[in-house]
């Protein structure tokens, strides 16, 4: 049977709903996009995180993740405050800048992380803070320049500024305190301790020769916008706001890159189901630049933006990844390392774009299991989350997320093309109906 392409916008954005994730960090690494973030903890109330997470995609639709990969307790110095960080890379290391709460003076300050691949494992080299001024050290931004020159910005309400040394984990001459201007970042009234628009979380970027710093700005809640200037080092030319303030979450954080020929602007919301100020999640759509070099400016929304290729769905697939999913949560034990569990009878994942091709595919394998004695049951759909019915497999009872087992199950109709792809749960229990930890198809 061949069916039609189908390849609508439906909803991609937050782009994660399976953790509630903020302040979102992009890096390209070897033709694919890794986006660092922090982590929201269920219901919190506070600021209160404790892990930064990893995820990525090489098509901008259908994201992996790949769990918590650091914590504040992985700096022996720290107390917590797992706050929003960036992860570059120079000559095949992966430095990831962290801000922290010291354990020694109960202070914020900036902590590196050094680790031999995009996800880590990442260790603490220096044992202490990279850099503790005064205060408000939070929310560091590195960018390495074309001639190999490591800018580091950071700070709220004060923008600091260091050069990185040649090891990415020392810095050269004093922290500059960035001249706080209405020319360079907007005029705020009625606070004389934040003269400016600036409040936190810069991001560094370059295009065209010109340097470009997004920030969020206020008072609360927060908008985002920019600042240009010749020089990584400033001084900086105030742009205007690109993205006003919306929605729940008070707060907001650029993380602007370049891949595959389009520049990708990432923000956080509280958009997600239970979002709020503090369950925030992250969003992404294109980024577009006047002739001039100025930015073009954007609301939040929900539409995402098109695939940029096609899923392979005869390689082995990790269940956590996922363009859009509902009652769905992700998990990590040693058995299997990212795992996802379906929270309720009707939950579903579904990934975009995927290429089933000419001859099609016949059979479909999954790794799964779950804690009920029976009525549990994973459909595989096309296109719709109750579209045309490839399979219903009885998902064996395995007794924990710690005992696994796969299945392989016929189709009940041969697939061609191109298709969304909906992994659909059903179960009569109350709560955590199965677990699914990875699936591919067969021809
Ligand atoms: O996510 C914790 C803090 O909230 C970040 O460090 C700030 O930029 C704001 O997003």
């Amino acid at each position: 049977m061949v069916l039609v392409t189908i390849n609508t916008l439906k909803a991609q954005n937050p782009i994660i709903q399976t953790a509630y994730t903020a302040d979102p960090a992009p890096l390209v690494y070897n033709n694919r996009l890794y986006l660092y973030t922090t982590q929201d903890e269920e219901e919190s109330t506070w600021f209160n995180m404790n892990n930064w997470r990893a995820y990525s995609t090489n098509d901008m639709v259908n994201w992996t993740d790949h769990g918590a990969i650091l914590s504040y307790t992985d700096f022996e110095w720290a107390k917590g405050d797992a706050w929003a960080a960036q992860c570059v890379e120079k000559n095949g290391k992966f430095y990831l800048y962290v801000p922290v709460i010291s354990k020694l003076n109960n202070r914020g300050a900036i902590g590196v992380a050094v680790g031999d691949s995009p996800l880590g494992p990442f260790h603490d080299p220096l044992g202490k803070p990279l850099v503790q001024s005064e205060w408000g050290d939070i929310d560091p931004t590195v960018f390495i320049d074309d001639d190999g020159q490591a800018h580091m910005y950071w700070g709220n309400p004060q923008l600091k500024y260091v050069k990185l040394n040649e090891d990415m984990i020392s810095y050269t001459g004093n922290i500059v305190e960035v001249p706080m201007t209405a020319a360079a970042f907007g005029k705020r009234e009625g606070d004389p301790k934040r003269p400016t628009g600036y409040e936190e979380g810069p991001w560094l970027y370059k295009r065209n020769s010109l340097y470009y710093l997004f920030w969020p700005g206020g008072p609360l809640p927060e908008y985002i916008a920019y600042s240009t200037s010749k020089k990584a080092e400033g001084p900086w030319t105030y742009g205007g706001v690109i993205m006003p303030a919306e929605g729940t979450a008070f707060t907001n954080h650029p993380g602007v890159i370049d891949f595959k020929g389009k520049s990708y602007f990432f923000y956080h919301n509280g958009a997600l189901r239970g979002g709020g100020g503090f369950t925030r999640s992250v969003a992404m759509q294109e980024l577009k630049f006047n002739p001039d070099g100025s930015v073009q400016a954007m609301k939040m929304n929900s539409g995402g933006v098109q695939a940029l290729t096609t899923l392979n769905p005869y390689e082995l697939t990790q269940a956590e990844t996922i363009s859009w999913s509902e009652y769905v949560k992700s998990y990590q034990n040693n058995q299997v390392g990212v795992f996802i569990k379906a929270l309720k009878n009707g939950a579903y994942t579904s990934l975009k774009n995927v290429d089933f091709g000419e001859n099609g595919a016949t059979t479909f394998f999954a790794r799964l299991g779950t804690t009920h004695h029976s009525d549990v049951n994973m459909e595989v759909r096309l296109n719709a989350v109750d579209g045309l019915l490839l399979a219903t497999i009885p998902v064996p009872m395995t007794g924990g997320d710690d005992r696994w087992t796969t299945v392989d199950t016929p189709l009940s109709n041969k697939v061609t093309g191109v298709h969304d792809l909906y992994f659909v749960f059903k179960g009569k229990a109350p709560s955590n109906i199965l677990f699914f930890d990875c699936w591919k198809f067969g021809k």
